[in-house]
């Protein structure tokens, strides 16, 4: 080389340094603002802010199909997605900094700029500060991406282009240290945790669940039946199965957790602390759970034991009638900390059906993943139409007035659960030996019932299964079929009869507007 070239003009090795170099900045950027994060609050951070930007413009076929896809992994595939894009982005903005170094830093300091407005406009944040750890992350990157590129240069501008192997290598030990400090912060940020987290664990550790003045009937003793493979008549906390749209998973604090129940018909506006609460009549209840993205034979069921107070009870202290008696609202909508919305029918939560403000879940206060300090149950209805988590107000309005967070999303604003049958065993595309072979599941039809359960083999007569005892209309029931299996490949298929005398319909229906319905079948091998 002359000393005529400019210096400046990068080589191969400069543009994958340069790439390099974006990358780490954007590494750097996310530790220092999660570690920032830690201290604000954790949902804060730009990846679950803008992760939760983008779930909610989701169009809801997409949102459906990735909860087909991806099940409960959908959230880990979200974010996984959302730092491939950031990675992608990250490399072309080093690229960008070889040739213009400010304009490179500009642009980290843009999505720091986009990652702090998601955050502010978050429903969930309520103070600017929610800003601060996109921008400081911004900040910090966008000064090392500056400083990594200059240093790529520093000797070559000078002495020429013999002095490149210095620069790389000071860029080399610049770009490593920062990336590992970066790391080791955000990995003692974390083992420290986050004070906000702190207070909420603590809450929740110390408190203490109140005895039941209406507890739960037992369950009776021929509801458990002992097939291998079957669900269990009360699903333990730690296998519920949890749908929401939070990416990082709401902590609130018992102790500074407020209840506003307000709007239209309501005498006198009440707020509640949680010791407040307890101090109404405490109701524990069996209540099965479904969502309304269970596809036929899907997971997302659930039976538990919960305790609360009844909402019915609470509406009427404050002067609530429903409609039927002349009350204005038809709608209350209850709110979460994390903005969500969820539209439930008045006069469905005061029909004398066991509405619960629940805040015990199987004997211990909720976790965290399921709506702790309190959360909103209503058997009979969907999960999305009814058991608001983490709630923080409840507003009595009108359908009209008001479409809650799923109802413009595609989602009907009213949906009582449809009845369901499930085989859990044999498993779809089990070998089995010939013989007698026990086929088994659950099937619920909350607040109607199960009255029966038929099985079916191949294009085969219906035959009654035999029902577990019922615990409650509320809850599932489990069922077995004891089935003279012979060799070939035999399709099962189940259909339950609810309480009302309805049998399930035979044509699936999609999950979308209102909840899926038909027969659930399993395709076995029989040696
Ligand atoms: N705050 C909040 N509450 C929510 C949701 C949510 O996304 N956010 N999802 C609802 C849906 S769709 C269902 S099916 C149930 C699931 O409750 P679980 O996760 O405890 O099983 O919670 C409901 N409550
Ligand atoms: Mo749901």
């Amino acid at each position: 080389m002359t000393a005529s070239e400019s210096p400046r003009e990068p080589t191969r090795t400069d543009r994958l340094l340069a790439a390099v170099g974006g990358l780490l900045a954007g590494y750097v950027s996310l530790a220092v603002a999660d570690i920032a994060a830690h201290w604000v609050r954790p949902e804060a951070g730009p990846v679950p802010a803008v992760g939760g930007a983008v779930v909610d413009q989701t169009p809801a076929a997409v949102k459906e199909w990735a909860i087909r896809e991806f099940g409960e992994s959908d959230k880990a595939v979200l974010q996984l997605g959302i730092l491939v894009v950031l990675g992608l982005l990250a490399v072309g903005i080093g690229l960008l900094a070889l040739r213009h170094r400010l304009l490179g830093s500009a642009a980290v300091g843009a999505f720091g700029v986009l990652g702090a407005l998601a955050a502010v406009t978050r429903p969930d944040s309520d103070s600017a500060l929610d800003a601060v750890p996109s921008l400081v992350g911004a900040v910090v990157g966008a000064i090392l991406l500056y400083g990594l590129i200059g240093l790529l240069f520093a000797r070559r501008a000078r002495a020429g282009t013999g002095a490149a192997q210095a620069d790389r290598r000071n860029f080399l030990v610049v770009a490593l240290s920062a990336g590992l400090a970066a790391t080791g912060a955000a990995a003692v940020a974390r083992a420290i945790g986050s004070p906000v987290e702190e207070n909420a664990a603590a809450s929740r550790a110390a408190l203490r669940l109140p005895k039941p003045a209406s507890p739960a009937p037992a369950v009776p003793a021929g509801a458990q039946l002992r097939v291998p493979g079957i669900s269990p008549f009360v699903t333990p906390n730690r296998d519920f199965y949890r749908v929401d749209t939070a990416l990082v998973v709401p902590r609130v604090d018992a102790d500074r957790w407020r209840l506003r129940v307000h709007g239209s018909g309501v005498r006198e506006e009440l707020t509640l602390t949680l010791p407040e609460l307890m101090t109404r009549r405490i109701v524990e209840r069996d209540i099965t759970l479904a969502c309304v993205s269970n596809e036929v034979g899907g997971p997302y069921v659930g039976n538990a034991r919960w305790l609360g107070v009844s909402l019915a009870d609470l509406l009427r202290e404050v002067g609530v009638r429903p409609p039927s008696e002349g009350g204005p609202a038809d709608q209350l909508v209850a709110r979460s900390v994390d903005g969500m919305t969820i539209g439930t029918p008045v006069e469905a939560v005061m029909d004398g059906r066991d509405a619960l403000l629940a805040f015990g879940m199987n004997g211990e206060p909720l976790p965290f993943t399921h709506g702790f300090p309190v959360r909103m149950l209503v058997p009979g209805l969907y999960g999305y139409v009814s058991a608001c988590k983490w709630i923080t107000s409840i507003e009595l309005t009108t359908f009209d007035a008001y479409d809650a967070y799923w109802v413009p999303r595609g989602w009907a604003a009213q949906a009582p659960v449809k009845t369901q049958s499930r085989i859990d065993t044999p498993r779809p595309l089990a070998r089995t030996a010939a013989g007698t072979v026990m086929i088994a599941g659950v099937a619920w039809a909350q607040h109607r019932g199960i009255r029966r359960v038929e099985v079916r083999i191949d294009e085969g007569p219906w035959r009654d299964a035999r029902l577990a005892a019922e615990d409650s209309p509320d809850t599932w029931r489990q069922w077995t079929y004891p089935w003279e299996a012979t060799p070939g490949r035999r399709t099962l298929t189940v259909r339950a009869t609810d309480g009302t005398g309805v049998t399930q319909p035979e044509e699936r229906t999609d999950t979308m507007p209102d909840g899926a319905q038909g027969w659930h079948s399993v395709v076995v091998t029989v040696k």
